[in-house]
């Protein structure tokens, strides 16, 4: 059911763009119309921008941001999602809760589905019922592997890791790129992002079908992997093929976990990578394959893997008998022997993590759940872990991210093969991946290139101002 924009809050509207419209609900037009219709625009702005403000200071690069894996350097441009330090992201002007309220879910469902976050982040704005049952169609459509690569991901050992594998795959799909048939035509500037956004849309069909296939291979190889369903939307097909297509609570779980995942401003590891690759014209499937890789590292989204392993262990010591005292000397010991907590911290965030706290709703509103001891003993670190990493005095962040609570839903349904998880990230960041990729293109920016300096030279450079 579709829920009514009008539960958008005043407040967050407010800092929608003034060209964002909620109301949609009868427009027919496909995604790549919509875009035609927005693309023109935003073109001419950022031609004033250029022009008109080119010369306007945004801040001070210092040393300490150079040699500090570039902290709060604004350096870069990304138009679908912004991040605030205190009060988490927001999609087009949109938080959570009010994607949550206006986003079209599933028939039988109630949340928001990828497409519908796809939509939105491509186009600012809330797509209608309508316009999301055809863009999950065209998906369904695309879904389906070359047969090379499901040869390809066959042919990959069981024991090497899931995200490895994903890249490959999804690397090995530029085989049939729109983007590079037409750039070796001598396709015109203006046409990149049309291809690009053939490409992207091609990725995103796919991404579920090389990702079960994954999981089939290493975790269940006698298991059938069902055909794609037509009439169901794309996390509805995944959840399908990794096995859960019964599980209603499960499938509605990952449609939540990988709308909200989609996005988080363009600085993080992989939307960046993905940035990066795509501005040297590599087209999309290779530039999110790097992506991936980036991803792939404990300190970005491994880190919902780690979390589970953490807490299972933790578990194991405290028993049954599970109080916060327990849980407190556990983090202590995992502190003292020198480990981070993993779930816990945060590059921008500097309260808890709204996707923690929609997980954390999810959760709440589930009996199943709610009972649950991994859940539960999710729940009570969380009231204990930001104390104790306070007193600890290091992190910038105590607070819990989304990945504190993200893998131990998946374990309590069943889905326990916890190397797996940041494939379920991996489907999902491809949501923003695309859409920068697509406006990148679109807006003509150039080859991304900083300038680098050795330790002499800053050091120079430092001598110089005193
Ligand atoms: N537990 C213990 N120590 C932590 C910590 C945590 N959860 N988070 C940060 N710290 C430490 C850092 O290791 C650093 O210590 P040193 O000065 O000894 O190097 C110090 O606190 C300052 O770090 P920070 O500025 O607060 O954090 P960063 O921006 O450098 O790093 C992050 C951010 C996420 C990598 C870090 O908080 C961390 O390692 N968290 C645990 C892993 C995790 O949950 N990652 C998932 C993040 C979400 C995502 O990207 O998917």
């Amino acid at each position: 059911m579709l829920r009514r924009a009008g539960l958008v809050s005043k407040a967050s509207l407010r800092n929608v763009p003034s060209n964002t419209t909620f109301r949609r609900f009868a427009s027919t037009k496909t995604l790549k119309e919509t875009l035609q219709d927005i693309i023109p625009a935003k073109q001419e702005q950022l031609k004033r921008l250029k022009a008109e403000h080119g010369q306007t200071v945004v801040g001070d690069v210092k040393v300490e941001n150079i040699v500090g894996g570039m902290r709060g350097l604004k350096a870069m441009l990304w138009d679908a999602s912004v991040l605030d330090p205190d009060e988490g992201i927001r999609f087009h002007g949109l938080t959570i809760p009010d994607c949550q309220a206006s986003l079209p879910s599933a028939p039988g469902g109630k949340e928001m589905t990828a497409e519908s976050m796809l939509w939105l982040l491509l186009t600012g704005q809330v797509p209608s019922e309508a316009q999301t049952r055809v863009l999950s169609r065209e998906l369904a459509e695309k879904g389906d592997l070359p047969p090379f690569v499901r040869k390809l991901i066959d042919s990959l050992p069981k024991s090497l890791h899931p995200m490895t594998q994903l890249g490959i795959g999804v690397a090995a799909l530029n085989h049939d790129s729109a983007f590079q048939a037409a750039y070796e035509k001598g396709m015109k500037k203006t046409e990149y992002w049309t291809h690009a956004l053939d490409d992207c849309i091609d990725l995103v069909a796919k991404l579920p079908a090389i990702a079960a296939r994954i999981y089939r291979n290493v975790y269940h190889p006698n298991n059938q992997l069902p055909a794609i369903n037509k009439d169901l939307d794309l996390v509805g097909n995944y959840s399908a093929m990794l096995g859960y297509g019964g599980n209603h609570n499960l499938t509605e779980y990952l449609r939540l976990y990988i709308a909200i995942h989609g996005d988080h401003e363009g600085g993080n590891a992989s939307a960046h990578t993905a940035h990066l690759v795509g501005s040297t014209l590599s087209d999309p499937y290779i530039s999110y394959a790097a992506a991936l890789y980036a991803l792939a590292g404990p300190l970005h989204g491994l880190a919902n893997q780690e979390v589970l392993r953490w807490q299972l262990a933790m578990q194991k010591e405290i028993g049954d008998n599970v109080t916060y005292d327990k849980i407190r000397e556990y983090i202590w010991k995992t502190l003292k022997s020198g480990q981070v907590i993993p779930g816990y911290g945060h590059g921008v965030l500097r309260n808890p993590d709204p996707r923690f706290m929609a997980l954390q709703q999810f959760c709440d509103a589930q009996p199943e759940l709610n009972s649950s001891p991994i859940i539960q003993m999710v729940k009570k670190t969380s009231e204990v872990a930001p104390d104790v990493l306070k007193e600890h005095g290091k992190t910038k962040n105590p607070y819990p991210n989304v990945d504190a609570t993200s893998g131990c839903v998946l374990y309590h349904y069943g889905l326990t093969e916890f190397k797996y998880y940041t494939v379920i990230f991996g489907v999902s960041r491809a949501l923003g991946c695309v859409t920068q990729l697509v406006w990148a293109r679109a807006l003509g920016l150039p080859l991304e290139r900083p300038k680098s300096y050795s330790i002499d030279a800053l050091q120079k450079l430092a001598k110089k101002d005193l």
